[in-house]
């Protein structure tokens, strides 16, 4: 049994210094009940929380710990980096080398802009896309999440559905007028709204493969059915791949579904876990920002030389080590495997999405295509299923509405370990 007396009254303390004890609404378990862990370190397929607890870990900082935690390649960087001081606010030569690396990899981009988070990446991308094309709306879809953007928070995935406020108060009309919604792997609604907003819509968004409304596969010919109606249509496609960039293949989910966007978005991968985003594609398009062209967006931060170092470091490896790949496919194909097996043996039938290294169990018996299926999931009985893992030293996203990311830290041993907590975590909790 894991008690977690400490954390409990460090949340306790934390409700009165900080909004609802935390500072991101998915990690206050609000979805699961309970009270959240408070962490001290982590290293390889662990975590370690204030009261001592060890966790085999799948959130791996919402995806970039590919690696597993405190990599050794990344640390050095990282320590290398410190005794030149930690920001510059001006230009450095490791700037460069991580653009020109980000573009080697990356298929779509051939000019990229460091920021400091993937919400900053997403809301730049649309200004600029709205800023090259002269025109105000955007389709997003429904359960895609991509930030706290005000545009982004209509229909979103991730905390805002776990919590039930799929579109925030605090977001004007105005905004959400210019954002359109249909459902995920539905071409037919998207030439629908785009038909009924002819000549208005400067950008199509989406998650090429959706991470937050738990794992969702793009259909097979759903992401080439936008790119052919962005083209005729004379949208900016934009593929947000902050989970997926450089975690589904070295070129993210464009090169994996030989799909390609105009702009692409990225996230804390890119900074090796440190907080970085960033945004890049097509010459044409990037030449539309500031300095280079009339779309303004900066930061002091951008392009900070701790955070450069770790993340050329990460990146540099998973070019060199295109095996890491195909092993954590290996192993998470292990993984889901052994609890369809788990199931199996108990007679259930739950649904379990998986491409690479990410993969979601959903409490419904449906496939989940889309927002809709989703949300067809128990998640009361998601609930006891993380509390019962939680318990076993298994550390899960404390939302049925997010994906779970697998390290290469993540040995045979460690799949076993984790399969017999899911078959007696399953087992506890359908009886209740
Ligand atoms: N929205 C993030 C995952 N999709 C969660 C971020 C966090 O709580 O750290």
């Amino acid at each position: 049994m894991k008690n977690a007396p400490i954390s409990e009254e460090l949340f306790q303390r934390a409700q009165h210094s900080i909004p609802g004890g935390v500072n991101s609404p998915v990690r206050a378990f609000r979805a699961v009940g309970g009270n959240p862990r408070f962490m001290v370190s982590a290293n390889g397929p662990y975590m370690f929380d204030e009261d001592g607890n060890r966790y085999i870990e799948f959130i791996n900082s919402w995806g970039p710990m590919i690696l597993g935690h405190a990599a050794e390649i990344v640390q050095e960087a990282v320590q290398q980096a410190i005794p030149n001081s930690l920001s510059f606010g001006a230009p450095t030569r490791k700037e460069i080398e991580i653009a020109e690396l980000i573009i080697d990899m990356v298929p779509s981009i051939e000019k990229v802009r460091m920021v400091n988070s993937g919400t900053e990446a997403t809301m730049s991308a649309i200004r600029v896309a709205r800023g090259y094309t002269g025109r105000n709306k955007m389709v997003k879809f429904e359960g895609c999440y991509h930030g706290h953007g005000d545009s982004f928070l209509i229909a979103a995935g991730s905390g805002a559905i776990t919590l039930g406020v799929p579109d925030s108060p605090g977001v004007t009309q105005g905004v959400a007028a210019d954002t359109l919604t249909a459902p995920y792997n539905d071409l037919e609604a998207v030439k629908t709204l785009v038909e009924a907003n002819k000549d208005q819509v400067a950008a199509i968004i989406l998650e090429p493969v959706a991470g937050n409304m738990g794992l969702v596969l793009p259909k097979p010919e759903f992401l080439q059915g936008l790119r052919d109606i962005c083209d005729k249509e004379g949208i900016v496609l934009i593929f947000d791949e902050v989970m997926t960039g450089f975690r589904l293949a070295p070129g993210g989910a464009q090169e994996l579904f030989g799909v390609t966007p105009d702009l692409t978005t990225l996230g804390k991968i890119i900074g090796g876990g440190m907080p970085v985003g960033a945004y890049g594609g097509k010459a044409e398009i990037m030449n539309f920002v500031a300095p280079a062209g009339p779309v303004y967006q900066a930061g002091t931060l951008s392009g900070n030389p701790i955070a450069m170092s770790a993340g050329m470091a990460m990146l540099k490896y998973l070019k060199m080590h295109p095996e890491v790949y195909t092993n954590l496919e290996a192993t998470t194909s292990k993984m889901v495997t052994g609890m369809q097996d788990n199931m199996h043996k108990l007679g259930l039938n739950y649904t379990i999405n998986q491409v690479g290294s990410m993969f979601s169990i959903f409490f419904t018996q449906q496939p989940v295509t889309d927002f809709e299926s989703a949300k067809t999931s128990d998640t009361a009985l998601f609930g006891r299923y993380f509390n019962a893992m939680l318990q076993r030293g298994i550390y899960l996203a404390p939302s049925q509405y997010e994906s779970l990311f697998v390290s290469t830290a993540i040995s045979d041993a460690l799949v076993a370990e984790y399969l017999k907590a899911n078959f007696e975590a399953l087992q506890e909790a359908i009886q209740k």
